[in-house]
């Protein structure tokens, strides 16, 4: 019975130093930690946050070009066939004839220079963007296709010419956006070629 005594007290006291060790182990953060570990997750939550920031503005840009080489090839396919000459006149007057009041009416290449300086087809004006069936296409706010037709020289086309001193003709096209947060368009753009006909 006597030795039973001092080995249950020699287990208390064991017991003793173990519960005090484990009440260290379980210490909590100091706010030193506290503060460290903050900032290392809040950097990562940045930097996570700046890459998802930066995947979105290339996805959004890489889908406003799809969009703005579109709209230039609906261009392209309505004036592919067009001639130089009016079918009407058939001379080869510079600009629209005179019964042809709008865009549906025009039927020959230079036509689509305006007077001289380009037409604009846009949303903010309400004339555009168009396609090929010369139809305006609707919910596209902040677009616009600039048309320019020029003569060049037939012997060196990348020199552009007087308009109507030449038998080749360049169409250019434009094509531009303007963000609901952006000052100004910006090109999304430009395509030309040289005309078949
Ligand atoms: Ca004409
Ligand atoms: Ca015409």
């Amino acid at each position: 019975m006597n030795n039973a005594a001092p080995t249950r007290s020699g287990e208390a006291t064991t017991k003793g130093a173990s519960g005090a060790s484990a009440r260290g182990q379980r210490r909590g953060f100091t706010l030193i930690e506290t503060a460290l570990a903050t900032i290392i997750v809040g950097v990562g939550v940045i930097a996570i946050m700046a890459a998802q920031q930066s995947f979105h503005q290339k996805n959004a840009w890489s889908t406003h070009a799809t969009t703005a080489m579109a709209l230039a090839n609906e261009i392209r396919e309505m004036t592919w066939n067009l001639p130089q000459r009016d079918p009407v006149t058939g001379d080869k007057f510079w600009g629209p004839e005179d019964n042809e009041a709008t865009w549906v009416d025009f039927d020959d290449l230079d036509d689509f220079d305006g007077v001289g300086t380009g037409l604009i087809f846009s949303a903010a004006m309400a004339n555009g963007p168009i396609n090929a069936r010369r139809d305006i296409i609707v919910n596209m706010e902040g677009w616009s296709q600039t048309i320019r037709v020029f003569n060049v020289d037939p012997f060196d086309i990348t020199t552009r010419v007087a308009d109507g001193t030449s038998n080749v003709m360049e169409v250019e096209v434009t094509v531009e956006f303007q963000g609901p947060n952006d000052l100004t368009p910006n090109q999304m753009t430009r395509v030309s070629w040289i005309a078949r006909n």
